[in-house]
């Protein structure tokens, strides 16, 4: 299996619609150890959106039909964040949290002010996961970025690593 840094620098940053291994796991189509999903109703996205009355019917009829379909309006108001173990963890806890839908949020440069609501809950989510794991102690929180940064999924995503003594500088 390649380095962290192999598989940065291996990375092509791609289009901002550019499907990602992590699409795959948000999708459920590859196995990973979920640890939280938030399919909390935010009321803030849905003051704000034009097309509430749509939305909501459309949810209604997803929830009420079982249908799969991709509706990123839907599900940017009603389920947002997955957090699950990181595959190549670098702590004794290493889990990612990302969005469910990355809104072109390949990466934290990428960021724009419709997106500061995710953000927050992003590193609101992360404070919850590492309490629900038990990080009392503390934890770090992670965000790379581009190439330099060693990012090598294109999907914006906080790691948070604990259960050991941390270093810094990081390498
Ligand atoms: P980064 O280098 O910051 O882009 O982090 C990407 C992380 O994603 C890296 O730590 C390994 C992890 N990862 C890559 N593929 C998979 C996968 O299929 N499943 C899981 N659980 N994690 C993955």
């Amino acid at each position: 299996m390649a380095s962290e840094k192999e598989a940065a620098l291996a990375a092509t940053p791609p289009d901002s619609d550019s499907p990602t291994i992590f699409d795959k796991i948000i999708k459920k189509e590859i196995p990973s150890t979920v640890v939280y999903e938030d399919d909390k109703f935010q009321w803030k996205f849905f003051i704000h959106t034009r097309t509430r009355a749509a939305c909501l019917f459309l949810y209604f009829l997803e929830s009420r039909l079982f249908l799969h379909v991709n509706m990123p309006t839907v599900q940017k108001i009603f389920k947002c964040v997955l957090a699950f173990r990181d595959i190549q963890p670098q702590g004794p806890t290493h889990i990612l949290v990302i969005p469910k839908v990355r809104d072109g949020l390949t990466g934290l440069s990428k960021a724009e002010e419709r997106h500061i609501d995710i953000l927050g809950r992003l590193l609101y989510t992360a404070k919850l996961v590492a309490k629900q794991e038990g990080l009392d102690d503390g934890y770090r929180v992670v965000i790379n970025d581009g190439p330099k940064g060693c990012q090598s999924v294109y999907h914006i995503h906080v790691h948070v690593i604990g259960g050991r003594q941390m270093n810094w500088p990081p390498g």
